[in-house]
């Protein structure tokens, strides 16, 4: 597919330089950034959907020692859109968890929604520059986007993408201490009606930690484990322990900054993951 790359350190600037280079319909296929400089890789051509990928030559043999616990874990299908409105998926987790890189990754992976009309709802409206970092996202993904600042505003805000596909929120990050904060944004969430809400956890931290997160989140009614910052751990297997022992199916996974390549589907990590742990299968058992 026929693509150029702009490099440069802010991505509003590059994403113009991109438009004026390429027309108006250029599309931001990848986002990276290696220290304070940002990449963008544009093309001005429909990309293809990718094949699925094949399963590695041993997984069916892998497969066949889960026992029947664990073959619930990975299995997590996107669920249809609900009658007469849009199916809503809302990312809780907390602060600097990579909520909003994952919702840009969400919006522009073809993985995720691919071909699937997106909105885009922010409850950020509390930490500087949120409410214009997912606004950069949305502008780079082509989504239309909206703020709630509270409970009241959602039902516009949804009104506005009755016709969507599908609804990412993107919630704030409040540290453990601002329990007030946190329940208003649960509030607030809570009048969006999620059908979905990914607890997005960076797997990376000190695993008391981890666990203590996924207890205070409890509240928000989390319904899977969307693991962040993959790629800073040093072994994978964790997580999906973790998911096992919570009864959280996950459907991806975040292992890096590149936007969207670094969100995967938590099936293919698992395969990898087990294949390099095969003793940990009967541990958790
Ligand atoms: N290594 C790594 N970094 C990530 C990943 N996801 C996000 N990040 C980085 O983590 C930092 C915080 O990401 P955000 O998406 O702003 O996190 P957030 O949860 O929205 O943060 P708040 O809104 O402030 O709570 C950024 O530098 C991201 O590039 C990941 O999977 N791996
Ligand atoms: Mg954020």
């Amino acid at each position: 597919m026929p693509h150029e790359t702009f490099t440069g350190d802010a991505i509003a600037p590059l994403l113009r330089q991109a438009r004026e280079a390429l027309g108006p319909d250029a599309q931001v296929v990848r986002v990276n950034r290696l220290g304070n400089r940002y990449t963008l890789v544009v093309s001005t051509e429909a990309e293809a959907a990718p094949a699925p990928a094949p399963a590695p030559a041993s997984a069916p043999d892998f497969r066949a020692t889960l026992d029947s616990r664990l073959r619930g874990i990975p299995e997590e299908p996107l669920p249809a859109r609900p009658r007469g409105r849009p199916l809503v998926v809302a990312l809780v987790g907390p602060t600097g968890a990579g909520k909003t890189t994952t919702a840009a990754k969400l919006a522009m992976s073809r993985h995720a929604f691919g071909g699937r009309e997106i909105g885009l709802i922010g409850l950020d409206t509390y930490r500087v520059g949120a409410v214009e970092q997912l606004a950069l996202w949305a502008e780079v993904a082509r989504v239309p986007m909206e703020v709630a600042w509270g409970p009241n505003d959602t039902r516009a805000a949804l009104r506005r993408f009755r016709s969507c596909d599908a609804v990412l929120v993107d919630t704030p990050g409040r540290g453990p201490g601002n329990a007030a904060d946190l329940d208003a944004v649960r509030q607030t969430l809570a009048a969006l009606r999620p059908d979905e809400t990914h607890l997005v956890l960076p797997v990376g931290r000190i695993w008391r930690v981890v666990r203590q997160t996924l207890r205070d989140y409890r509240a928000f009614g989390i319904t899977h484990l969307l693991a962040s910052k993959v790629d800073e751990c040093a072994d994978d297997w964790g997580v999906f322990e973790l998911a096992l022992a919570e009864g959280l199916p996950m459907r991806w996974i975040a292992d890096g900054q590149a936007v969207p390549d670094a969100l995967r589907p938590a099936a293919d990590r698992l395969a990898g993951a087990a294949l390099r742990r095969p003793r940990a299968v009967t541990e958790v058992a």
